[in-house]
């Protein structure tokens, strides 16, 4: 998954119809926060879940920045510090806490597996079209990137890239996950693909959706009516 925006019942309910359990885990590609109005709350459960890996989103890291720059001019009132970072999120921010802060100072830029990657926004590719490896890449490309999300850009090899940050339906007018097929492939293992771009627009009333790694099959729960 990917920019579920503080959906924290759109979420609830896809792990619903999903199944999700105990034995499943669940990626989350950024943008857990903001807009909507449940982020702590959301964050509260995908921080603590011991089966869901988060990475950072850029407004994630926004909080972050926003924090540590707080950190810089009052480094020891933390009641204080504590209820100022509390009004950063609509809704639900009175439920903040350090621990939650803590965790999400924690989260990882970006996730490598086997078979994939996972980053909130995009890699940059090298001069012969392939993938710039997360390591190796500047933070804010990972975060921020509008290149790579443009169907044409397509990673010569390399593993399964998962992003979203840009809702889809900027490239293809409609609020699904697209995943990027290599030629030739059938499409029913995640190696068989380039690229899975997430987000579909969930804060702009979009569905929430997910894609199933095992057997490459995109779920959805209808968005809010906004
Ligand atoms: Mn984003």
């Amino acid at each position: 998954m990917s920019d579920i925006h503080g959906e924290y019942g759109l979420c609830m309910r896809l792990l619903d119809k999903i199944k999700f359990c105990d034995s499943d885990t669940l990626y989350v590609c950024g943008d857990m926060v903001d807009k909507g109005d449940e982020s702590v709350h959301l964050l509260q459960f995908l921080l603590n879940a011991p089966n869901v890996r988060c990475i950072l989103g850029n407004h994630e890291y926004g909080f972050l920045a926003y924090y540590w720059a707080m950190m810089k001019h009052s480094p020891s009132d933390f009641d204080g510090l504590l209820k100022d970072l509390r009004r950063w999120f609509q809704g639900d921010g009175r439920l903040l806490d350090w621990d939650t802060v803590d965790k999400l100072e924690a989260l990882p830029l970006y996730i490598e597996e086997e078979q994939f990657i996972c980053v909130h926004a995009g890699l940059p590719l090298d001069d012969d079209g392939r993938i710039v490896p997360p390591a190796a890449a500047r933070d804010m490309i990972i975060l921020e990137d509008r290149n790579f999300m443009r169907p044409e850009v397509v990673p010569k090899d390399g593993k399964c890239v998962f992003f979203g940050h840009t809702p889809t339906r900027n490239v293809c007018d409609e609020d699904v996950i697209l995943a990027y097929k290599r030629p030739g492939r059938r499409g029913d293992c995640i190696a068989d693909y380039y690229k899975v771009h997430l987000d579909t627009g969930t804060w702009l009333g979009g569905p929430l959706g997910c894609f199933c790694i095992e057997t490459c099959r995109a779920h959805y729960v209808k968005g809010r009516i906004i």
